[in-house]
Parts: structure tokens; sequence; C-alpha cells
């Protein structure tokens, strides 16, 4: 029998490169899951069964954050193409190529109110606008695919395509007749080599060099350009400051980083952004402009590949639209070495001072574990070539602050969307990608109860496909969704509202050996360290169930006036743990004043 359409919908997307397809089945897509059971000779991509559809777009997301390739994800009509959207609303906003693939009820059927019949193209047109469409014809499947997977990878975003599920049995055109009317596509794609004017880099070069204290602030578009950054910090007696999606830019033992920046900050990145006279902004849109310098304090340069992105966080003095990489380059020899370290040397001193007191606040007792020291007995252990994920939630605190990433690991998390639900998902595509890499997911337990819990199944079903077994899932079980009970007491002065924070208690630990996974549950500090040791000797994927204490704040690097007098009418208004709040708040503040910091 001749090929179909699903057939070579599938071989057309292995020409592209793509390996794996995150998805879940249904009667719109049962054309492309016979395609997938009729692959005998490798040439089709492997078809990787999820727990929901949300988690395919997340694995998706993940695939391209962290291989820089394509994700692609397959859904049913209907219901499936509904669940996708979050997981591709993450990819959207943090600029990762997705490709969606969606099925449809027959052509015949639609516009008749049919069972799962849904507009699917308005549906996906917002997430998808570049491009989102429907094949109606055979002829259409070769342009389709080669146009969703050049435009996600050269605009880096998502794209959609919807097929009927008459139309994937029906004999594939994979060239289209020669006659008016049809589109002659090929395949494949290669970034461009995009560098700013040399008059730009030249203006960009007198600003950096007239500064006497500069900061940098990179973020995920710099990724790539560790090297370089690190040479114009040098040149430039930089301190840099790193966006969350920015975080495995530099290692955090490098003196002159001073880490996060924002709310789930750093006091070094405030301090460099408050006192820098000069700004150089690399591949980030961190959007909170209170931790940027106040505008008219410093001249400013960014760079970015997207001219979209230029000059919306601060006005710059000089915009380079161009690769992080390749514009730092062109800079370098235009720069001039500032000889006087002075401003370097300081914020080095605050670094370093920082570091001891990320170190006690780790060692404060709290009831019964301080979530900060299990971050910082992993960050300890960490093993080369690590990959973490980590979940929206108090454990992206302590992700952005406690762990010390080394050179040659990867980090991300859902960074502009800051949903919650990734961390689990991102883990086991980094898996897929990488299986033989360590693989950490740092994650509250709603974020587990919400997504994470059922994805265990998935790790339980595939782990045996990954060379290297070490995939450990932190759970912060602190029976609350403490990021937003925080957030309620210290931004609206609100006592935390019982009634949709506290969460119902779950053996997370329990349920990891119920799917046939390693779970280790932590009762108790002493207990923190040796359980790491544990996790990473285990034969299999792990879950480490860490019993932690919500009364310890995640703290701003500075609380303003504002939050501190809306945290206090929260406590005055009668919030169920005043005591224990006050109690572990003046803690961890008591330990920036104590001699010697
Ligand atoms: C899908 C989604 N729903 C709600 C939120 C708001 N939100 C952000 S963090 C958070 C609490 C997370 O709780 P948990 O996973 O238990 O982590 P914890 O902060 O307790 O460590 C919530 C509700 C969100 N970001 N995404
Ligand atoms: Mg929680």
């Amino acid at each position: 029998m001749s090929e179909r359409v699903g057939d070579y919908l599938l071989e057309r997307l292995a020409t592209w490169g793509v390996r794996r397809i995150y998805g879940y089945p249904g009667d719109g897509i049962n054309g492309l899951l016979g395609a997938f059971g009729r692959s005998s000779n490798g040439q089709r991509p492997e078809f990787i069964q999820v727990r929901h559809e949300e988690m395919a777009a997340f694995m998706a997301c993940a695939h391209a954050k962290f291989t820089g390739e394509l994700g692609v994800c397959l859904a049913t009509s209907g219901p499936g193409a509904v669940h996708l959207l979050n997981g591709l609303y993450d990819a959207k906003l943090d600029h990762q190529p997705v490709v969606a693939i969606v099925g449809q009820q027959a052509r015949a059927g639609l516009g008749g109110n049919y069972q799962q019949e849904i507009d699917l193209q308005s549906l996906f047109k917002d997430v998808a606008h570049e491009y989102v469409e429907m094949a109606m014809v055979p002829a259409q499947i070769r342009h389709l695919i080669d146009r969703a997977c050049r435009i996600a990878l050269s605009e880096r975003t998502v794209t959609a395509i919807i097929v009927p599920n008459d139309l994937q049995d029906a004999e594939a055109v994979p060239q289209p007749p020669h006659a008016h009317g049809t589109v002659h596509s090929g395949p494949g794609y290669h970034a461009p080599r995009i560098v700013p004017s040399d008059a730009e880099l030249d203006r960009a070069a007198q600003v950096l060099n007239s500064g006497e204290r500069v900061a940098m602030l990179v973020g995920q578009g710099a990724l790539h350009a560790g090297a370089e950054v690190e040479q114009v910090a040098d040149v430039l007696g930089a301190g840099v400051a790193k966006a969350l999606l920015g975080k495995a830019v530099l290692p955090d033992d490098e003196p002159y980083v001073t880490g996060s920046i924002g709310l789930l900050g750093t006091k070094p990145s405030w301090t460099l952004m408050q006192d820098c006279d000069t700004l150089l902004m690399v591949g980030s849109s961190f959007p909170y402009s209170e931790f940027l310098p106040e505008e008219g304090n410093a001249r400013g340069v960014q760079i970015d590949i997207d001219g979209k992105m230029i000059g919306i966080r601060y006005p710059m003095e000089v915009n380079l639209v161009g690769d992080s990489a390749e514009t730092l380059r062109a800079l370098l020899p235009r720069l001039e070495r500032k000889s006087d370290r002075s401003w370097r040397e300081k914020i080095e001193r605050e670094v370093s001072e920082w570091w001891n007191l990320i170190e006690s606040r780790a060692q404060l007792g709290a009831e019964p574990i301080n979530p900060q020291l299990v971050f910082h007995e992993l960050s300890k252990r960490l093993p080369d070539r690590a990959i973490l994920s980590s979940d929206s939630g108090s454990a992206a605190n302590w992700f952005a602050r406690d762990i010390k990433l080394r050179r040659g690991m990867m980090a991300s998390l859902s960074g502009t969307l800051a949903t919650m639900g990734p961390g689990v998902p991102y883990a086991i595509a980094a898996k897929f990608a990488h299986p033989d890499r360590p693989v950490f997911a740092l994650v509250g337990d709603g974020a587990m109860q919400m997504n994470g819990i059922n994805e265990l199944i998935t790790i339980a079903k595939y782990r045996h496909q990954w060379s290297d077994q070490r995939l450990v899932v932190l759970v912060l079980n602190n029976r609350d969704l403490n990021q937003v009970t925080w957030e309620q007491r210290a931004m609206e002065g609100n006592p935390k509202f019982e009634g949709s924070q506290d969460l119902p208690d779950f053996p997370y630990a329990r349920y990891a050996e119920l799917v046939g996974l390693r779970g280790i549950r932590v009762e108790r500090p002493d207990q923190v360290g040796p359980a790491w040791d544990e996790a990473l000797s285990a034969d299999r994927p792990v879950v480490y169930e860490a019993v932690t204490d919500p009364e310890v704040p995640p703290l701003p690097p500075h609380i303003t006036l504002a939050q501190a007098k809306a945290l206090s009418s929260a406590l005055l208004a009668g919030d169920p743990d005043t005591g224990r709040i006050i109690k572990q708040s003046f803690k961890q503040k008591v330990e920036e004043f104590l001699p010697g910091r």
C-alpha cells in the first residue's frame, strides 16, 4: 500500500531532526499514531506517552531549553488540544521553538457542532500566532511541516498544525504537482550570524569605557556566551548578575558573580545595580525594573538578538541587536581594561559575605527542617554535568540563592509564565535528551499534587531507557502553597488565608515506592545530608521528600518599607502563624548583622 499522510508527516519531522514527540492519544490523531506503529526502520520519531497533554508541552519546551533543538508535542482534537495550552504558553513566553501537532475531527463533519469539535485555529491563534494552520489536502503537509518547524526555529516561538483525522489516513502526496496554486518547500534552518554595525559597536564601547562602575546583567540569551561574558566582565572590572533563566551562563563559584537578581535574588546583585554607573544587559528581559538602576543613574547598553526586546526595561543609550557571543566578541577589541579594580573588589567582598550569610541561614533551626538546609546540602553534592529544573514556588527562591551551579551544569524553570507544574516534566525531558546525566527536579508539594505525582508514573515507565538512573525529585513537603502565602502577607498585608493556602498531606516517598521508584522521607535536619548521599547512590530514580518549615520566609534581598508595613499588618490582623513567623524572620535577619559579616 502506498504511504499515508501520517507516515509522511512523521518522516518529514524526522528530516527536521525530530527524534522524539511527547504526546497523548485520542481519536483525533489515530491516523498519526498508526504511523508511529508502522515505523520499522528507525526513520521516524519515537512517541513518548505522558500523563496529561500539558506535560507533553512542558517536555517539548524543556527539550528545546536543554538541547537548543526544536521540541514537538502531539495531542488529540478538542480536550487534548485545550490541555496543551499552558505548556505552550510557557514555551512561547520563554522564546523556545516548539511545534504542536493537534488532531481535528474529520473534514466532512467540521462546522457541524460535531463531537469534540473546537475551533482550533482560533484557540491557538494567540499562542501560535506566528503560524497556526489547518491541513485540508495531503499536498499541504510538506510545506506545513517545513514552515511550522522553520518559523518556530527562526522566531524562537510556538507554531501549530491542525490535522483532521481522516486526512491522516489519506494517501500521501510527498511532492505537490508542478502546477498553479501549489507550494514547493524544502527543509532546514541554520541561524544566521547577526552582529550590530561597527558604528553602534563603537558607540557602545565608548559608553562602557567611560564608566567607572560597570554592572552586567545576563539572561538566557547569553547561555552560549559564557566565555565572552567572562572576558568582557574581566576587562571592564564588572560584577555580573544573572536573571533566573540565565543562571547557567556563569558558574556561581566565580567571585565576581553576584548570582540571581530580583525578588528571588541576592544582596550583592542589589548593590551591583544600585551603585553602578553603567549597565550592560545581555540576552535578558528581566522584568522587575525596581531591581535595575534608577532611571538616569546609569548609562545603559543592551544586547539582544531580537529587536522587539530591546530598550524596554531601562532607557538604554545604545541598543545592539545581535547574537550575544558574536556581539561581545566584536566589542572586546574596542574595550579598554579598567586599571582601577576597586569596584570589582567591592563587589567580590559583598559576594563572599553573601555566601557566608547563605551558609549560616541554611544552618538556622526550623520546625522541623529549614528548606535552605536541604538545598545547601544538595548544592555541595551536585555531581558534575548535573541538570536542574525548579518549579514555581518557594523552591525557586532556594534554587536561585542556595544552589551553586558549577561549569558544565544546566538549569531551567518557567521563567516568564512562572507557571506551577513544570518541575517534574522538565526533568523527564532532560533525562530523555541527556540520559547519561544526573537530573534534579526541585518541586513544592502543591506543584507535586498538581502534576508531579502523576508524572512519577512516566518516570517509572521509561526509566529503563536511561543509562544513568540518577533522577531525583525533591519535594518540599510544607503542607502550604507557601510562596503565595508569603505574598499574601508581605504584598497584600493580609494574614494567611488557610482556606486557600493549606494543603493536605500526601505520602510522596511512599507513593514513589508504590510505583517502583525509591522514596526517601526526611524528617530531621541531621538526616538531610545522608539522605542526599543515599539518593545519589540509588539504583533508580528517587523521590526525596523533605518535611520543611513553611514559616522560614523566602526573604527578598532587601525588605522595602512597604513590605515591612504589609507584613506587620498581616500579623496584627491575626495571621494564624504569627509567633513562629516573627521568630523565623528575626533569626534570618539577625544573621545579616552578626559580627564578621
Ligand atoms: C498554574 C499556576 N497556578 C497558580 C500559581 C500561583 N502560585 C505560584 S507559587 C504557588 C505556590 C506553590 O506551592 P508549592 O508548590 O507547594 O510550593 P511552596 O511555595 O509551598 O514551596 C502558587 C499557588 C502559579 N504560578 N501557577
Ligand atoms: Mg508547598
